[in-house]
């Protein structure tokens, strides 16, 4: 047996050579990231994070969407080693279950408010968001078919949207780099555009009527296919890792109509936004629409373990649970009882912080203030938040919008920047994002804008002296 490596004993270069020999990454160029050499994050407290080179940098990306609660909460880590200690495992299959995963589901059913008569007493567990995406896929069918009308198959997506990485969730999700890869989309699945005000709207056109607009893309597609063949329609609340596209306020009860009208199922896709993101448990309060099912994971752990699910209301349970019979379809940590008691824990820690309350009401708009602020930058075209998620859009000329040209690599350049000067920021074409930690503080924020005023003057800087900007 090999000696364990101990990270102590290894340096940067040693680790980067192991990772290159060994380790394939999600989404990497490895051929690229061996000429450079992974960047080895070590350790981390509340929103930062430190490099093996010892370099502190602030995350404010919440990891990957995820640690809402920050790096370093005891409370979670004592969880799981109570749990570890009492039941590390033992499956839900065969008519068993286990304390940890009975007492997360009424929790979250009580979390989740009924909104127009449709309320959420079911959870489907899983371990992440792609899994529970495919469990959606499953249960929508299923649902069809038990309601004598099976020829309901087709959900439609939208194009940009993120819905996971496994066959069904990278066809649910309407990524092009994706589908390229693997014959994807799987079949039975079909997409819309994205409410992407900046780039899609017509001159001259309103935020609202350019809501209506794209929501109508919806009923357009269900004409277009025959609305008895549709089954669902799936939809991020507000877009993620398409950019932190934030619809116009007329979208969502549009699209609500609109799924009414024709009976078809609405699948809330909160993988990110859930969790006291958008200021509220569950997303769709803060928008108002009514879901026939909500996809969670990420945050619901904040990140600390895997775990995900599927918020099952009442329209689809009933069926699945009075008329089913078995349904053929699990996982092995389907309720796995360690990653329910630390989304106990993280819970319990987020409602005595009131993270959702504080990013509503307190930090959630101070963001709001601070971030508009940007929109007076010479790079950016538009800066936008919505609840502790943002995003800005840098475009070469401010007057008309003009793009850069994306081999430019614009968004990656400004990353770049981000990094080197402490920062944790996403790229997204040209589209810079933030997902901060819910605990950061007003202070915190006043350090993250400054440091995203230093990156953006440098970015600008850089592109000034190569001649691409004015
Ligand atoms: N739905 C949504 C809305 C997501 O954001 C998933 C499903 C899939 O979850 P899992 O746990 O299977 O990864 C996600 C995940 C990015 C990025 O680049 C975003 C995600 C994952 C990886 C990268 O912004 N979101």
């Amino acid at each position: 047996m090999n000696a364990p490596i101990d990270p102590k004993h290894l340096s940067t270069q040693d680790i980067q050579a192991l990772d290159s020999a060994h380790f394939i990454h999600p989404f990497t160029d490895h051929g690229d990231l061996a000429t450079r050499g992974a960047r080895v994050i070590t350790h981390a407290d509340n929103i930062y994070v430190w490099d093996s080179e010892g370099n502190k940098i602030m995350d404010a990306m919440s990891g990957l969407w995820c640690v809402n609660v920050g790096y370093g909460q005891k409370a979670l880590a004592d969880a799981a080693h109570q749990q570890m200690m009492t039941l590390p495992f033992y499956n839900s299959f065969f008519q068993t279950t286990n304390v940890p995963a009975v007492q997360l589901a009424a929790k979250l059913a009580s979390l989740a408010p009924t909104i127009g008569g449709r309320s959420f007493e079911h959870v489907f567990y899983s371990s992440s968001g792609s899994e529970s995406n495919d469990s959606n896929v499953r249960m929508v069918r299923r649902y069809w078919d038990l309601l004598g009308q099976p020829q309901r198959k087709v959900i439609i997506g939208r194009l940009n949207a993120y819905h996971g990485s496994t066959m069904a969730g990278a066809s649910l999700g309407g990524m092009s780099g994706m589908h390229a890869q693997g014959d994807l989309p799987i079949p039975n699945i079909t997409h819309i555009g994205q409410p992407y005000f900046f780039e899609n709207a017509l001159p001259g056109e309103s935020k609202d009527a350019f809501g209506l607009r794209a929501a109508g893309w919806l009923e357009e597609k269900i004409l277009e296919l025959g609305a008895d063949k549709v089954a669902a329609f799936i939809a991020e609340p507000v877009q993620g890792a398409g950019g932190v596209i934030i619809p116009p306020d007329t979208y969502w009860p549009e699209i609500q109509r609109i799924v009414d009208k024709y009976g078809i199922l609405l699948i809330s896709d909160e993988v990110i936004c859930a969790f006291g993101r958008l200021g509220h448990w569950f997303a769709y309060e803060k928008f108002g629409y009514r879901p026939d099912l909500i996809t969670f994971a990420k945050a619901v752990t904040s990140g600390y373990i895997p775990l995900g699910g599927v918020m099952v209301g009442d329209r689809v349970a009933k069926v699945l649970i009075e008329q089913g019979g078995e349904f053929n379809h699990g996982y092995t940590y389907s309720g796995h009882p360690v990653a329910c008691a630390v989304a106990l824990a993280n819970i319990e820690l987020m409602e005595r912080e009131n993270l959702p309350g504080r990013v509503k009401d307190d930090i959630g708009p101070y963001l709001a203030q601070r971030f508009a602020e940007l929109n007076e930058h010479p790079l950016v075209g538009v800066a936008e938040t919505c609840g502790f998620v943002a995003g800005l859009v840098l475009v070469k000329d401010k007057a008309t919008g003009a793009s850069f040209d994306p081999d430019l690599g614009v968004g990656m350049m400004c990353r770049a920047h981000c990094f080197r000067n402490g920062l944790i920021m996403r790229a997204v074409g040209d589209r810079m994002i933030i997902s901060p930690p819910l605990v950061m503080t007003r202070v915190q924020i006043d350090e993250m804008m400054a440091l995203i005023h230093t990156c953006l003057d440098a970015t600008l800087a850089q592109l000034r002296a190569a001649g691409q900007h004015a």
